[in-house]
């Protein structure tokens, strides 16, 4: 089971940002649906020392976290249609063992990570759409109602691991953002600052890391935004604080630290696809039967018991999605 209860040494009640700050924050944003450009961000500024300065854990904690405005929403109470038949890979290994390209290209970039400043924060949604707006991401968490999911994720490196997310369904935002007819696709980038991400120094990637659906992958019901793990706010090192996960397609489509959701016409690049086309496509759907130019993709590692099994057609979740991709029967063809 999750460890839920916070421990003493994890923060003072005090450190917490102020009530007022907040309230007031939702007196301007109450009315304005997502939020109208500017009010969120204009409102959430006073509270940025306060978060900054205001940690769950210390320095050296690869679970430490900073204090947000919604950590009052957290544990989500748990969607029982989404849990599993795995163990939940212990925290403490998910949260040491990352991909996040932008602070460096090995696993332990968890301390890097800590220094990205994840509020205030805002997210931009554009495009094709009503209405384009930037909002606050605490605006936005606490408008969309968080609930609990256990999902499995399948790297495309052949580990896997199984994670209790905290967060909403993608569909909710995309309904919310109002995409006009002609939106085909939805389109994702993360944050770009070299000066807090070493790895963007590293001018050879294609910086901002950028992912894409369908619009009918993004509002079928597994699609969802990642606001928090194992009970609590997500930590720096999963994609604070919006995080996008799609369970049923390699683990490199579930793009972290969102400053940007855009609605399109045209198929997005993404970062992976237009570094290496011929190793990481567009669908990147989990099919044990198409194997990595480099290696095979039939089995994965679990990667907190060292065990190998096979690796399941669309992850396991092929109830949920195969009807995604009725005109496509050949799942072979779903990987590029
Ligand atoms: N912005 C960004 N998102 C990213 C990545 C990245 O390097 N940068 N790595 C991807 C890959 S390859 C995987 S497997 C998962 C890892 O998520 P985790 O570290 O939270 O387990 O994040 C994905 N999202
Ligand atoms: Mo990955």
């Amino acid at each position: 089971m999750l460890i839920r209860r916070r421990k003493s040494w994890e923060v003072r009640e005090a450190d917490a940002t102020p009530e007022s700050a907040y309230l007031n924050r939702r007196a301007l944003l109450a009315g304005l649906g997502l939020g109208a450009a500017g009010a969120g961000l204009a409102a959430a500024a006073p509270a940025r020392a306060n978060v900054l300065t205001s940690l769950f854990g210390k320095p050296g904690d690869p679970l430490m976290r900073p204090v947000t405005p919604t950590d009052d929403l957290y544990p989500a109470p748990r969607n029982e249609a989404f849990t599993l038949d795995r163990e939940l890979t212990p925290e403490k290994i998910n949260a040491t063992y990352n991909n996040f390209y932008e602070f460096g290209s090995h696993k332990e970039i968890w301390r890097a990570s800590q220094d990205l400043p994840v509020r205030p924060w805002t997210v931009t949604i554009d495009g094709m759409v009503e209405q384009e707006r930037t909002v606050d991401v605490d605006a936005l968490i606490r408008e969309m109602e968080l609930e609990e999911r256990l999902y499995r994720h399948r790297c495309v490196e052949a580990w896997s691991m199984t994670i209790p997310w905290s967060g909403f369904p993608l569909a909710r935002l995309v309904a919310a953002a109002k995409p006009l007819s002609g939106a085909k696709y939805v389109r994702f980038e993360t944050f770009e600052d070299a000066s807090i991400a070493p790895g963007q120094k590293q001018s050879w990637y294609p910086w901002p890391y950028v992912e894409g659906v369908t619009m009918a992958e993004a509002t079928n019901d597994l699609a969802f935004i990642a606001t928090g793990t194992y009970g609590h706010s997500i930590l720096q090192q999963h994609g604070a604080p919006l995080r996008l996960v799609l369970p049923w397609k390699y683990g490199f489509k579930s793009i972290k630290s969102l400053v940007r959701i855009s609605f399109v016409e045209e198929r997005p690049v993404s970062f992976w696809e237009e570094l290496l086309p011929q190793e990481y496509g567009f669908w990147a759907n989990v099919n044990p039967e198409v194997p990595h130019p480099r290696w095979s993709q039939a089995e994965e590692r679990i990667l907190h018991t060292g065990d190998k099994v096979p690796t399941l057609l669309f992850n396991g979740y092929g109830e949920q999605v195969a009807g995604l991709y009725a005109d496509i029967p050949d799942t072979r063809a779903l990987y590029m």
